[in-house]
């Protein structure tokens, strides 16, 4: 087995998943201040200080993702995060692109930005403690959207950042995300999806990524938000299961979904209903950031006197999906 495999191979197995509080600063000063709470260096650090110093964390959690500003800052233990992780037996993360910017010739699509000093960067954060990494890029779906360029530049940035972590000594997360916005049928999130994965995997292999030190972090396939269509737990499950057969090699070890602002407790149905279809030929786990962090995040609001009803709810999402496993 090798050093990448062992580590893909943790994050994904024993039925604990990965917890993603990698937010940017803007995206994590927005959720703070949506709960009352004066964004800062300061306050982030709180906030994160409450989410990893939940207790019994390690037993449904392999893995938590860091924000950049969070990968430097200590908690009130004098430990930095990655130092405090790695303590509790959680592998610590490191988000590595610096963002979705709009694609040259396709305003209304992304590409994900961050190559640039990349292998430095990795070296950085392997020196202080990281063991894996995330990439996200994002596809929307639309009037003539994924466009074929936006598919292709962002499976072209996912396998060189994949390369050049997987050079450095970290597991890439690569995260393709396929929207839920829009008016889209379950259908055409599966169709896009199933092509958004082959065109990503076709990348992996030309940058001569091992697949199986990679873990990928896909969207479940679910219909649009503004569709109007409701499918069952099960259609969304089995639509899913069956867009990553047609694309992800049954050498990937590990599939983490993102939950991409699906009720919480509706992700954990679909994880669960998807365990069922077997037989599969990955593990498939969670890697959640709203569904997870979401609840703990409205039962805090900044008040210290709710810090435990913050890490409860936080306990009650992590345990629940590990228990979908
Ligand atoms: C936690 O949020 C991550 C960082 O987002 P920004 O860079 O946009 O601030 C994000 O990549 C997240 O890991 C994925 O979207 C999965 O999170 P959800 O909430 O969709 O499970």
């Amino acid at each position: 087995m090798s050093a990448l495999n062992k580590i893909a191979q943790t994050l994904v197995s024993n039925r604990r998943g990965i917890l993603a509080a990698d937010e940017s600063i803007g995206t994590m000063s927005a959720r703070l201040e949506g709960v009352g709470v004066e964004p800062s260096a300061e306050s982030r650090r709180v906030y994160r200080e409450l989410i990893v110093t939940t207790p019994k964390l390690a037993e449904s959690i392999s893995g938590v993702i860091l924000a950049d500003e969070t990968f430097y800052q200590k908690l009130d233990n004098g430990r930095t995060f990655p130092e405090y992780l790695q303590d509790i037996g959680i592998l610590a993360g490191i988000k590595v692109d610096t963002g979705a910017k709009p694609l040259a010739g396709s305003p209304d699509e992304k590409i994900t930005e961050g190559l640039d000093g990349l292998r430095e960067r990795v070296a950085d954060y392997v020196r202080l403690g990281a063991t894996f990494a995330k990439w996200r890029a994002v596809i929307t779906i639309g009037d003539d959207m994924p466009s074929e360029r936006a598919v292709h530049a962002n499976a072209h940035a996912l396998a060189r950042y994949a390369g050049l972590c997987q050079e450095g000594g970290l597991v890439p997360i690569v995260e393709p995300e396929v929207l839920m916005d829009g008016s889209h049928s379950l259908a055409t999130c599966r169709e896009v999806t199933t092509s958004v994965l082959k065109t990503v995997f076709a990348e992996l292999e030309l940058m001569k990524v091992e697949l199986d030190g990679i873990v990928l972090k896909p969207n479940m396939v679910v219909a649009g938000t503004g569709s109007g269509e409701q499918p069952s737990v099960e259609d969304v499950a089995t639509a899913t299961v069956e867009s990553l057969r047609e694309a992800v090699p049954s050498s990937v070890p590990g599939i983490s979904f993102l939950s991409g602002g699906q009720d919480p407790e509706v992700a954990t149905h679909h994880l669960g209903a998807m365990q069922k279809l077997d037989p599969l030929p990955w593990e498939l786990t969670y890697s959640f950031g709203r569904a997870l962090v979401g609840p703990a995040l409205e039962a805090w609001r900044g008040d210290e006197n709710n810090r435990a009803a913050g890490q409860e709810a936080l306990s009650v999402r992590a345990v629940a999906n590990a228990a979908a496993r």
